[in-house]
Order: structure tokens, then sequence, then C-alpha cells
């Protein structure tokens, strides 16, 4: 045992309360100054911005960890609070920095401090990598779960993993996706705290030996496991201005000592060594796929490495303050999970209480079916997660066997509801026979669950009435919506500060942690002079934007254009195709002279490929050659511009959504679970053009049908069309589509590159298109022409644009967590904290 993890007997006694540190410019610049010098170790030679940085982060975290103890001591009142854990292969952080200022009231007294020493803040924050630790949607609303909980103050720890490689890096050659590591850790963390004292042990392989209980039960032993370490690395997440700071405990892979000895003793020093990497591989690098199941072995590795950890360390705790005393637990406990990719704590969970607290199974099932929650965040079935049964034995066999257990269990529960359907006991069945027998994953979440809830209106009712339709059946109660929202802290008062300001002195600051008072903005819609205001800070937010786009596009976009944009992770589902579709009609138009009353147009998507995705790449390549089209093109001039930014990413999004104008949220209905990108637009007064899909359909209710272009089939008019799609007798009877689609067939945009955008031409004009691509493209073409019109009445497209940010109230996270707690998790928020 490594000494730092033996507590001592010595005592704490002279830890008692320190001085609250100073919250004013004077004390920061004092600590800086300390920082830099003394534990840095820096001086007049070395003066790089990295370093400032880190001294000004030492400075700001100081402040985050003296409310961080305050908070968890608060957690263990009265033997311990209520707590829900948000369990999560992804946390999508983003950068650190400028949130903790905000959320700790400092952001003045740093820009003052700064200013005094002659110091560039953007200069400092662009220091600091970007925490990837995720793939898109789903890790980035776990992120902003975790901000609006330490906002309302509720005792909410968040689980997940400390990848050493997030999210790869992007760049683009010849127009295609290369990936690149991303080693975010190279320089360093300084917003993360080691405690190697809550170290836990992760088992994996071995087999199951039965063994005679002293009351005479079978019981069974987990035995001649290869066991791995997990490692608490600690993140603070800072509520706003509440003097609240929560956890987020991520968990980092270490191999163990025995591991070595083993070797050691066989004699081979290098191989022991270096079987340690074996150990470690598993929190190496996040799965980039971020909506096909990977299949892989690591995968799934990882996946219960975060479930068994993560539980184990739920019941130390439990175990040092109630004992070996379980009747109490499902009161004080919950587990939300995000997504199946942590449902393995189902099985697990009721392993460590009958294994390692001798618990019997029933009492282990009441319990770990009332504290699980599950989250779905997709319909599309090549997500839907199944692991081949082999690679469970190999890996995990005591799990497999309660998984059986489980299984077998439910099925006399489906019996007794439907005598003789055994049809449905196989559809229902948490594993799925046939070549391979696999593991339901969805399933066993459902089974093991209080709560299955899906993310936007839509997409709960198509989960009750399509892909769990037998579940909704038999546990009608347990199914429910909560409809994702977006942090406002992040997502406007931080990333907006022009528009932050103009609202605070128009309404005031309340909206930070009450977006429903955005609503007094909506008298100010019809004001001209607040109007002006608006179009001029929209204007400074697309300088901001255009200048990164010319750094990182080599691409001049125009700030008096209107800035169409679409940023998120490649899929076909998505419909970028769509997009550019559209784009190419423009240059059609432009080419052919029919620019009668044109509007300028700066187009941009940005996104990640999954690696192995052929066909998102091709997209992007597609992109890519069409911009290189247009932008050299003289004729097309400053009428039109196409960009496909690299590398997209939060830090990026801080910067697009301000200065965009027309948000793109144009997937097949019944596809996006949900969205989140488009809540941030909305709330950043862009207008949306979108279809009837996911959150799109509650944006548009909220901000009214005359604010929102909307276009295309519904998600049942889609099932429908499905039966009869003829795409290439809509290209032959529409103009328009003829002109696009000729453009594409003529190699026009891959003139040297023969042949490379066939694949694509023929999923357009295939009649099994899955995403009826071509069915939607007059309404696209139309809908775009209607925003066209309303741009070029400038004082229209304010009000639209004004009354988007007035009704974005209901997508903050702050709404979301509170359903979340009233419904499912039923937490008291902590008391008021000292330091608030
Ligand atoms: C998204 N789902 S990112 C939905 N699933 O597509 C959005 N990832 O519509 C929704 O707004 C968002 O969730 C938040 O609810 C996502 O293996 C699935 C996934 C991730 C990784 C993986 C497999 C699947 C690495």
């Amino acid at each position: 045992m490594p000494t730092q993890m033996l507590e001592t007997s010595q005592p704490v006694a002279w830890l008692t309360e320190l001085p609250p540190l100073g919250m004013d410019a004077k004390s920061i610049v004092a600590d800086f100054r300390r920082y830099f010098s003394h534990t840095l170790g820096r001086d007049r030679h070395t003066k790089y911005a990295y370093y400032m940085y880190e001294a000004l982060v030492l400075t700001l975290r100081d402040r985050l960890w003296e409310r961080w103890k305050d908070t968890r001591y608060a957690y263990e009142e009265d033997g311990g609070v209520r707590r829900a854990y948000y369990l999560s292969m992804e946390f999508l952080m983003g950068r650190a920095f400028s949130n903790a200022m905000l959320n700790l009231g400092l952001t003045d007294p740093v820009h003052k401090a700064l200013q005094d020493m002659g110091l560039n803040m953007e200069e400092l924050a662009e220091c600091e990598n970007d925490a990837g630790l995720g793939n898109g949607g789903l890790g980035r609303l776990a992120a902003c779960f975790m901000d609006s909980c330490a906002t309302l103050r509720l005792p909410v720890v968040g689980y997940g993993i400390r990848y050493a490689y997030g999210m790869f890096r992007q760049r683009i050659e010849n127009g295609y996706q290369v990936e690149e590591p991303d080693h975010w850790l190279r320089s360093g963390n300084l917003w993360e705290l080691e405690r190697p004292e809550y170290t836990q042990r992760v088992r994996f392989g071995g087999r199951n030996e039965a063994f005679m209980k002293p009351d005479g039960e079978m019981g069974w032993r987990w035995i001649d496991t290869h066991d791995v370490l997990a490692v608490p690395y600690d993140v603070p997440i800072p509520g706003y201005q509440n003097g609240t700071v929560n956890t987020l405990r991520l968990w980092s892979a270490a191999a163990t000592d025995e591991f070595d000895f083993e070797d050691f003793n066989a004699g081979s020093y290098t191989e022991a060594v270096g079987a340690k990497n074996m150990a470690e591989n598993i929190t190496m690098v996040l799965y980039p796929n971020d909506a096909t199941e990977s299949g892989k072995e690591l995968r799934l590795r990882q996946q219960y490495f975060l479930a068994s950890a993560s539980l184990q360390d739920v019941l130390r705790q439990w175990v040092r303050v109630h004992g070996e005393d379980f009747t109490n637990f499902a009161a004080k406990n919950c587990f939300q999970l995000n997504d199946t990719h942590p449902t393995i704590a189902v099985a697990e969970l009721m392993r460590l209480l009958m294994d390692e607290h001798a618990v019997g199974w029933d009492l282990a099932w009441t319990i770990t079916s009332q504290v699980m929650a599950y989250t779905n965040h997709t319909l599309l079935p090549e997500a839907l997660e199944r692991w081949p049964v082999r690679l469970f034995r190999q890996l995990l066999p005591r799990v497999l066997d309660i998984i059986y257990e489980i299984n077998a269990r439910f099925l006399a529960e489906v019996a007794r509801r439907w005598p003789g359907d055994i049809e449905r006991q196989g559809r229902m069945s948490l594993i799925e026979e046939g070549y391979e027998q696999q593991v339901r994953m969805a399933y066993l979440a459902i089974v093991g669950s209080t709560s299955v809830n899906g993310v936007a209106a839509l997409h709960s009712e198509l989960l009750q009435q399509g892909l769990f339709r037998d579940f909704y059946e038999l546990w009608p109660d347990k199914f429910n919506n909560k409809t994702n929202g977006v942090t406002q802290r992040r997502w406007l008062a931080d990333c907006n500060r022009g528009l932050n300001t103009l609202i605070t002195e128009t309404i005031g600051a309340g909206w930070v942690t009450d977006l429903e008072e955005l609503r007094k903005l909506i008298p100010y819609a019809k004001d001209a002079k607040f109007g002006a205001k608006w179009r001029q800070v929209k204007h400074d937010n697309k300088v901001r934007l255009a200048a990164l786009i010319k750094a990182d596009c080599g691409v001049e976009f125009n700030p008096k254009a209107m800035f169409d944009v679409q940023v998120k992770r490649m899929h076909e589902y998505k419909r970028q195709l769509l997009n550019i579709l559209h784009v190419i009609h423009l240059y059609d138009r432009i080419k052919r002279g029919d620019t009668a009353n044109w509007t300028p147009r700066c187009v941009l998507l940005g996104g990640k490929a999954a690696p192995g995705y052929y066909m998102a790449k091709q997209i992007i390549k597609l992109t890519n050659n069409v911009a290189k089209v247009i932008n050299t093109d003289a004729d097309v001039g400053d009428q039109l511009k196409l960009a496909f930014l690299p590398n997209y990413r939060v830090s990026a999004m801080e910067i697009i959504c301000p200065g965009t104008d027309l948000s793109e949220q144009i997937s097949t209905a019944g596809k996006e679970a949900s969205g989140t990108g488009n809540m941030k637009f909305m709330m950043n007064g862009a207008v949306t053009i979108g279809t009837l899909d996911g959150a799109n359909i509650e944006i548009r209710e909220e901000c009214g049908d005359e604010n929102f272009f909307l276009f295309g089939l519904t998600a049942a008019q889609v099932e429908e069309r499905r039966q009869n799609y003829n795409p290439v007798a809509i290209i032959q009877s529409d103009p328009d589509i003829t002109r696009i689609m000729h453009l594409l067939e003529s190699g026009h945009f891959n003139q040297f590159e023969r042949g490379i955008f066939d694949p694509i031409l023929h999923s357009l004009t295939s009649s099994h298109d899955p995403w009826l691509t071509i069915a939607d493209l007059r309404g696209f073409l139309d809908a775009q022409q209607q925003a066209t019109l309303a741009y070029q009445d400038q004082e229209r497209w304010t009000r639209m644009s004004i009354m988007n940010t007035a009704t974005s109230g209901k997508f903050s996270t702050d709404r979301t967590m509170r359903e979340y707690n009233a419904e499912i998790w039923k937490l008291k928020p902590l008391p008021k904290m000292p330091l608030a």
C-alpha cells in the first residue's frame, strides 16, 4: 500500500477554519505574483503566457478549493444527504478558466488585476486545452447538467473516465479529414485533484467458483481475476456565485503491484513493466464514434471499469457511515445512467451487494431497481449497444451469471403478464438469440431502472410507441420525458459578453439563474433603438467569428452577409448534404445570373466524422471541394462563401453561436433525439431553419411559427414515404434540383478527382436512401428563400432574432435539472453556503 493511501493517527485539531481569501483585484494580483515567482519558479527570462495562465489558475483554484471543502462537509450532514450520481462515459467540459471566473464572481476583479499588470486575458485563456472527454451532444449535456446542479445546490456527483487522449483533433488535408491524437494532459492539468487515497480495485477475467455459505446457501466467488486499480481525479464544479462546488470524479487506470510481481517472479522484468500498459490502456483513449456501437473489448472494459469503480466508491462511503446495513441505501442514493454505456452498473451493483456485502438477491434487487434511472439518447438502431455473451463470459463471468438470473426472473414476470406469448418473451429477453448470443444493454437498463426517459417530447413519444413499446406496455409509469437544455452561464453569459451586457442593462441580471426572465425582452422586440443595439452586438460577434474563419480556413466572411451555420458531428441523418445541395443551388443561380434582389450569404459547416465512417468523411471532402470552387470564382465574389471549419469543439462553439444568424437543424424527422446546438443558437439570437425533429418542435412552440423557418416531412410522413420513394422522379420533375444534381454528376466539383463523389450521388438517388434527402430538398430550398427575404428586411430579422432569445427560457438545463430532481432524484438542495 503506498503510504499516501494510509490514514495517520495524528490529530487534525490544528485544521481550523482559515480566513477567506480575498475576492478583489488586489488580492488576485498578490497571489498571482507569488504563484508565478515562488510556486512556479519563473522570472523575467520565462515570460511565457502559459506560466502566467498557470499562476492565474492557481489563484482561482484556491478560491474553488475553499468552497469545495464547505460543500463536501455539507454532503456529510445528518449522516449524509440523499445524493444522485451521474454516470457517464463522456463529460465534454471544454475549458474551465472563464467559467470558473464567472461562477466565482471574479470576472471583473480578474480583469482589473490583469489590466493593472498590463496583461491580456484572451491570450492567457487561449493557453488552456479543451477537456474534450466526449463525442458530442451526450457528453456536452453531461457537462451542462453538472453546471446546473451546482448552481441549484443539488448534491449530485459526476462519475466518468479520465481519458489520457480525448476526442481526436481534426485537420483537413486536401479536403479530407485527418485525425491527430489529443494529448490534452501533456502540460498537466491544474483543474484536477488526484485522490489516490480513494483508489478502487476493479476485476477482470478469471472464473466463478461455487461455495457453501455459513447459512447453508450457495454462494459464488469470482477468482483468478486480473485486477486493475482505478485512481480518482476530482474536478471542481462551481455553482453560479453560490459558494457551492460539486465534484466530477474521473477514474484513471493503473496497474496493481501484483500485476508486476507475477511476472517478476517468472524473471521477466521488462515484460512485467511492459504489462503495466495492458492495465493502463483502459483509460487511454475515448472512442470517437458518436452513434455506432464499437463492439470492441476495450470499450466494454472501459464501461465496466467506470461502473465498478464508481459503485465501489459509493458503497465504501456508505459502509464507513452505516456499516453493512443497506436498508436505507435506496432512500439515500440514486444513479442516472447516461445512455446504456454505464448500464452494466445494474448487474455490478447486484454483484457487489451480494458477493461483497452479503445481501440476499431479493433485497439487492429491490435496492438496485430503485436506485437506477436510465436516459436514452438515440433511436438509431446502429447505436443500440449489444455485447456478445462470449465476450462477457471471458471478461466478466460473474456479472454474466447475474444478468442471466435477472433475465430469468424478468421473463417469468413477462410470462405471468402475457401467458403463452412466447414471441413476446423472445422480443423482450435481455439476451438476443441468433448466430451469436448478445446482451441487449438497453433492455437491461429498462428492467433494472425505476425511470426511463427520452431527451425531447417527440423522442420520448417515439421510444414509447416504437423502440421500447413492449416495455412501455408492461411498465407505462416508468417512462417519462426530460427535454434537454444547455447552461446559459457558458452559452450566453460567458460566451456572448456583448449580449450579456445589453440584456442585463435592459432587464437586469436575473436571467443568469432564471432564464424565463428573458421574456422581459419581448416588448423590446419592436423597439427600434434596442433593435439597433442588438444588431450592433451581433455584428461585433460576426467580426470575431469571421476572424476565426479567416485564421482557420483562409476564407473571408463579410460580416454584412447572412451567417448561415451548421456545426455538429458529421452524420448522414443530420443531412449536411441537404445544406450543401442548397449552397450548390445558390451557386448555380449566381452563375446563371439569377441574382435580382440577392442577399449575400456566408455558409459555415463544421464537425468531426467518426474515423471509420466513410460516407461522413466523403461529405467533408465534398464540402471542401464545393467551397474551393465557390470561393475562387470571381463571378461569385462576396455574394456567396462556403467554409468548413476544422476541429469543431466546445471552445469553437463559444465563438460560433454568438455570431450566427441562421441555425441549420435539418435532420430527417424522427432521427435527432433532441439536439442541443439548436438551443445554443436560439439563445444567442439565431433564427432556426429546421425540420419537425427532436427539440426543434419545442423550440418552434416557444418562439412561434413566425420566428422559425419550417420545412420537411414529419416523422410519421418519413415512415410512410419510405415505402414508395423515388428520388429520381423528384430530380427530373424539378428544374432547380435537376441542375443541382447535374453539377454534381458532371464532376464540376471534382474535375481532377473523377468518381470520388459517386457513393454520395448513389445514396442521394437511391430509392432506399434512409435519410430522404431529395424528398425534403424542394421544401428546404423554399424555406431558405423565405429566410433570405426575411433577412433583407433587417428590422424584421432583428425582431425574429430578439424573439428567439427572449423565448429560449425553457432550454436552460436549470429547468431540465429541476425536472429530473422533482420526478426522479428527489434531492433536497444543500443549505446556503458560507462563501456564497
Ligand atoms: C445525442 N446522442 S451524442 C443525440 N449519442 O444524438 C442528440 N452518442 O440528439 C442529443 O441532443 C444528445 O445526445 C443529448 O441528449 C449521442 O461509443 C452515442 C454514443 C456515443 C459513444 C459511443 C456510442 C454511442 C463510443
